[in-house]
């Protein structure tokens, strides 16, 4: 891991939008071998969710958030292509989505960051996606879809793509999202449900009847 020194800068780079230094502080990291999958969980992570407390304050606005999303998602950018791997015969398909009406896809990226790093091909539709395109995507043969919700006024939108597979019990629907709940994905009959990445892979993994 990086020093404590590092780790502090990278949290506030994030929260300050300043993308340049999480790049520089992610690449050093990525550099010197470090654990990235750790600076993701006890660093970025957190300081989005200060990010979103900052927001609820009323301390910062929509384009602080904006901008920090996009500092995070440059850190993500170097994480991703290390941890997902490569070279490897996919273990299944998934498709993915951040549901009609909702922008948010950090969350979303690191869960295809993580299917990807377990051995999934993934396809990627991402944000505002509606129920046809999801329909579109089964057509290509997908039997697995993900979908991402960050707000209560999306999150029925979830509803809506479940309930479109309804009479088609070869599709399965994994949820997740800042306002999702294992209560919520039962209640929609969604078919999985992780509270963050990589409870998402396994849930996708028990979807498929692989070990998960
Ligand atoms: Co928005 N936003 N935002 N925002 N935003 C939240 C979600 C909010 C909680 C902030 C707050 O009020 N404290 C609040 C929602 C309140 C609610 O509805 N309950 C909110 C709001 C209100 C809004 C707007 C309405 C603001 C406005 O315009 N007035 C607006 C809506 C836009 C829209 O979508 N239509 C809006 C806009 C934005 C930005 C565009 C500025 C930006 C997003 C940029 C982007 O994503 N590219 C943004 C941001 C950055 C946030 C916060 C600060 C951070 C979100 C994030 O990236 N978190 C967020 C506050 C917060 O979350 N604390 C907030 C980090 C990310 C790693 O976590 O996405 O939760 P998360 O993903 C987690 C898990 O949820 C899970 O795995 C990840 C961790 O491993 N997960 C899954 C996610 N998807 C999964 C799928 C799975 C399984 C797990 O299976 C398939």
């Amino acid at each position: 891991m990086p020093s404590e020194e590092d780790k502090d800068a990278l949290f506030d780079a994030i929260i300050d939008g300043d993308r340049e230094a999480v790049v520089r502080v992610v690449r050093a990291a990525a550099d010197g071998g470090d654990d990235l999958a750790g600076l993701l969980r006890e660093v970025m992570i957190p300081a989005m969710g200060e990010v979103g407390e900052l927001f609820s304050k009323g301390e910062i606005f929509v384009p602080e958030m904006l901008v920090a999303a996009r500092a995070m998602q440059g850190g993500i950018d170097i994480i991703e292509p290390i941890l997902a791997g490569g070279g490897h015969q996919p273990i299944g398909r998934v498709c993915i989505g951040s549901v009609k009406g909702d922008l948010h896809d950090i969350g979303k990226n690191l869960v295809v960051m993580m299917l990807r790093g377990a051995g999934f091909e993934v396809e990627d539709l991402g944000v505002d996606v509606p129920v046809g395109r999801f329909a579109e995507a089964v057509a290509r043969g997908h039997r697995v879809i993900c979908l991402s919700a960050l707000l209560t006024t999306t999150k029925p939108e979830m509803k809506t793509v479940v309930d479109h597979f309804r009479d088609r019990p070869d599709v399965r629907i994994v949820v997740g999202g800042a306002v999702i709940t294992q209560d919520y994905a039962n209640l929609i009959g969604a078919h999985g449900f992780g509270e963050d990445a990589p409870a998402a892979v396994h849930a996708v993994r028990r979807c498929l009847g692989l070990n998960a």
